[in-house]
């Protein structure tokens, strides 16, 4: 569980705040997967948008909440935690009446998670390379000094953003190339082609019931859905799978993407196309 101690926290106004706070984006694939466990508990939260597209999550305001400087970030009275993952474990054991953590499985879907968030780096990958034009992309030199600042998480100074950091120095130099975009894609086909063998015998993915490893995946298939990857064709029951969760309103309402960005993300898919820049072209589909 990642929750900050008293130390890592330089924006102390949160430590004031009083009930269930989220600071999220809207078109985050890590903050649609606890909006979802959100709108699945039913638990009442203050919403706090923070705008990616503006940059405002490298605001030195943000960094004293989440130093890393990504969302989401859950605020519960006071006590500020980050990382997703950690945050669907929390929210299932202090907010969720329909268990979506069997008490059981808490070790493996642990693990479980851990493998899923070891992958966020190539989501990201893929989101850069197939759904958004490199100008909007790109992240101001300044910003990413600050965010390179040391800053403690659990009292330690934090290496986890050294990936992020050295994501973005190569981003902004050559974008993202045909041979990284392959690695990823390959990472991606080994690990739903473990989640379509447990959806042929089971209609989620850990048996009969939905559990936060559903809500965890249903999120990457939809981002990498829109960036073209071929589900259909090459993990049908993961596409029936996802189709039959898309039916749930509390999972279809946040894969909404809001109608300018839409636009842009349409019109740079369109063109992409033309010029044969496709996930299925460079994945060897
Ligand atoms: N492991 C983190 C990953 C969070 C993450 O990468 N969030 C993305 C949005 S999905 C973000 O904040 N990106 C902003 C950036 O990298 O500049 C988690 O699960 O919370």
């Amino acid at each position: 569980m990642v929750q900050l101690i008293d130390k890592d926290i330089n924006t102390i106004e949160v430590k004031e705040w009083s009930g269930l706070h989220l600071l999220h984006f809207i078109g985050s694939s890590c903050s649609q997967k606890v909006r979802i466990m959100l709108n699945l508990t039913g638990v009442k939260w203050h919403s706090h948008p923070v705008n990616l597209i503006k940059q405002e999550h490298l605001s030195e305001w943000y960094l004293g909440i989440n130093p890393r400087g990504l969302v989401p970030c859950l605020i519960h009275n006071g006590d500020v935690h980050i990382e997703s993952n950690d945050i669907l474990i929390y929210i299932d054991k202090n907010f969720n009446k329909n268990k979506l953590i069997p008490h059981n499985k808490l070790e493996y879907i642990s693990k479980e998670l851990k493998f899923e968030d070891d992958l966020h780096l190539d989501l990201r990958t893929l989101t850069f390379r197939f759904t958004v034009p490199t100008f909007l992309g790109k992240k101001d030199s300044k910003l990413l000094e600050l965010l390179a600042k040391d800053r403690t998480i659990r009292g330690q100074i934090d290496n986890h953003k050294k990936n992020q950091l050295a994501f973005w120095k190569s981003y902004e130099e050559q974008g993202i190339n045909d041979e990284q975009a392959r690695i990823s894609i390959s990472k991606f086909k080994e690990a739903f082609k473990r989640l379509e063998q447990n959806l042929k015998k089971n209609d989620y993915l850990l048996g009969k019931d939905i559990t936060v490893l559903d809500i965890a995946w249903f999120i990457y298939v939809n981002r990498l859905g829109v960036a073209g990857y071929p589900f259909q064709k090459e993990h049908p029951n993961l596409y029936l799978w996802f189709r039959k969760l898309f039916l749930i309103k509390e999972f279809a309402k946040e894969t909404i993407v809001p109608f300018p960005v839409n636009l842009i993300g349409s019109l740079f898919r369109a063109t992409q196309i033309i010029k044969g820049n496709t996930i299925k072209k460079i994945g060897s589909f």
